[in-house]
């Protein structure tokens, strides 16, 4: 029995694992769940919060960048040396603890005005961090790390393509090896086959 990946019936902060997992053919069962299950769930899970990663002798993980950086290790894409490994961290970390919240958020408000300056707030601060990887944390061809294809490149691809459209944001035609990363990963034949299979969501 492959591990269990329960989370909500949205991207959010599962379609990372998701992405790896199909990158590197992960078998794992992609467990989308409803709010009135989750109400069930909540009290007995790990953190009281999803994603949560389910072991075959029923042992039970939360926080999505530590299962992301899971299964990355398991594809061999988390870096290829101790200092890889830190750079690629570096990259998703700022994605997801930097980046991400700013457009959930803003997502999730209901007050309009406050939406549009909230927007406004998270496109510039984005652009600045992306000004800011451009110019010094692109070590590969087309790839964050020196060594190629990893997590770091896949977490950016996943921010760019799947949520800053909750911001009206585009990944700018000045980031030219940005461009580069995130052509790479959408060229990846197991990505693309993912895209094309999984469930239409908005987020
Ligand atoms: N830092 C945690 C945050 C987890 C989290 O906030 N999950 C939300 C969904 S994205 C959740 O479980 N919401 C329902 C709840 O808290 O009951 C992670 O990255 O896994």
């Amino acid at each position: 029995m492959p591990a269990k990946l329960t989370y909500f019936p949205v991207k959010g902060a599962a379609e990372l694992t998701r992405y790896i997992a199909a990158y590197g053919s992960i078998d794992y069962e992609d467990n989308r769940i409803k709010g009135d299950v989750w109400g069930t769930m909540k009290a007995t899970s790990p953190l009281g919060n999803v994603p949560i990663l389910t072991m075959e002798d029923g042992s039970e993980y939360s926080q999505s960048v530590a299962i992301a950086r899971y299964f990355a290790n398991k594809a061999g894409i988390a870096g290829q040396t101790e200092d890889e490994k830190l750079h690629a961290d570096m990259i998703v970390d700022l994605v997801r603890s930097d980046m991400m919240p700013l457009l959930v958020k803003t997502h999730f408000e209901k007050d309009e005005e406050k939406k549009k300056t909230m927007a406004a707030e998270a496109r510039q601060k984005i652009d600045a961090w992306l000004a800011k990887v451009e110019a010094n944390c692109v070590k590969g061809e087309s790839s964050i790390l020196a060594s190629g294809l990893s997590w770091a490149d896949i977490a950016l691809f996943n921010i760019v393509t799947d949520l800053f459209h909750i911001v009206d944001m585009q990944l700018g035609p000045q980031y030219t090896k940005l461009q580069a990363v995130i052509a790479k990963v959408g060229e990846e034949p197991k990505i693309k086959e993912w895209i094309e299979k999984r469930p239409v969501t908005p987020m």
